[in-house]
């Protein structure tokens, strides 16, 4: 069982500086396409649930960069982060957010339900806890195939205290199936802190109950991030053991966009703010003379433009047909 060591930096990781820019250049992307989100959705353009990723983008650009692109990823509804790191384009994630037909599920998941089954992201999922059974289903098939691909599955810390949980845990233990269970701890499930909702919060420990290995990182360090999961993602693959990372992490804004988050002070706020994971890693890639300042405010205005024009093709897409309604029904 292995618990926090020393801090993961640059120099722990073979990661090449092409890949560690594009990986800074990921996790703004999130950012800026969660920014004009919030602001499309203050204006009336989305609706529907939305639940932000901002301030837990190293959990997603990490996690990704260590696995396989034929590696299935899986998600909650607070999906838009994974979804944009596995390789969805903005423009189709946008027009999802937006209701229009030309987004993944055509208009008619929204913001809780992206998928891409050719990015292998397989969703985008609304009950909490809902969909870790699901990894147990992708991870026997894996089995089964010997296709040689790993399920990272990742939830919020108010899965941990369920029965699907513990089920999933027990079963990917006893079967012996490549998942790699990953939550991203950010401290709260809506407006609980999770010392009020689990009794041992340190969700990597439960790990120990199913004879698997548990880690807990730390979720603003991309670093941290991407060597556990690869560790994690490198023993399912030779070996079927599953593992339980908790990624601690915090989400910058509320749970939802309709909710102003008055569970927290400002003071708890700004000190995370000011641990912000964009900047563990920009200061990392100027340190190693990687990037320069120029170069990280380029970038910026790249991804400005490219999130503008996702809102410009979104406006422009068509509303999904009426007859719409009727199709991919199963019953
Ligand atoms: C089974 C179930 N119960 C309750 C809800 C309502 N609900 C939506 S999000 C949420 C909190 C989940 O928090 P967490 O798992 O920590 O994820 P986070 O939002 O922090 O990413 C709850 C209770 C739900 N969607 N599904
Ligand atoms: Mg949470």
């Amino acid at each position: 069982m292995a618990a926090k060591e020393k801090i993961t930096g640059i120099n722990d990781v073979d990661i090449p500086a092409d890949k560690l820019r594009q990986m800074y250049y990921d996790m703004l992307m999130i950012r800026r396409l969660e920014e004009k989100s919030a602001q499309m959705y203050q204006q009336g353009k989305i609706s529907g649930f939305c639940h932000l990723y901002v301030g837990q983008e190293a959990v997603a650009v990490g996690a990704v960069a260590a696995l396989s692109d034929d590696d299935y990823v899986m998600t909650s509804y607070r999906d838009h982060g994974l979804a944009l790191a596995r390789g969805m384009t903005p423009n189709v994630l946008m027009a999802e957010l937006y209701g229009k037909a030309t987004g993944c599920s055509k208009g008619k998941g929204g913001s809780m339900h992206l998928f891409d089954v050719e990015k292998n992201f397989i969703g985008g999922y609304g009950i909490v806890g809902g969909h870790l059974p699901l990894a147990i289903g992708y991870g026997f098939a894996s089995k089964y195939r010997k296709d040689n691909r790993v399920t990272a599955c990742f939830f919020g810390d108010g899965s941990v205290a369920q029965g699907a949980f513990h089920e999933s845990l027990n079963m990917a233990a006893l079967w012996e199936l490549p998942v790699v269970f990953i939550c991203e701890n950010n401290m709260y499930g809506m407006g609980t802190h999770v010392k009020r909702a689990l009794a041992h919060d340190n969700i990597y420990d439960q790990a120990q109950a199913y004879d698997m290995p548990g880690y807990q990182l730390i979720g603003n360090n991309i670093f941290d991030v991407y060597l556990k999961v690869k560790q994690a993602g490198d023993l399912a693959r030779k070996t079927g053991t599953p593992t339980l990372i908790e990624a601690r992490t915090y989400r910058f804004r509320g749970h939802s966009m309709s909710d102003p988050a008055t569970y927290r002070t400002k003071e708890e706020v700004d000190e995370q703010k000011g641990k912000d994971c964009l900047t563990v890693l920009k200061d990392a890639l100027i340190k190693e003379k990687i990037c320069k300042e120029d170069e990280f405010k380029e970038m910026d205005s790249e991804i400005k433009k490219i999130v503008a024009d996702s809102v410009e093709f979104s406006e422009k897409s068509p509303e999904p047909p009426l007859d719409a309604l009727y199709e991919d029904v199963f019953v």
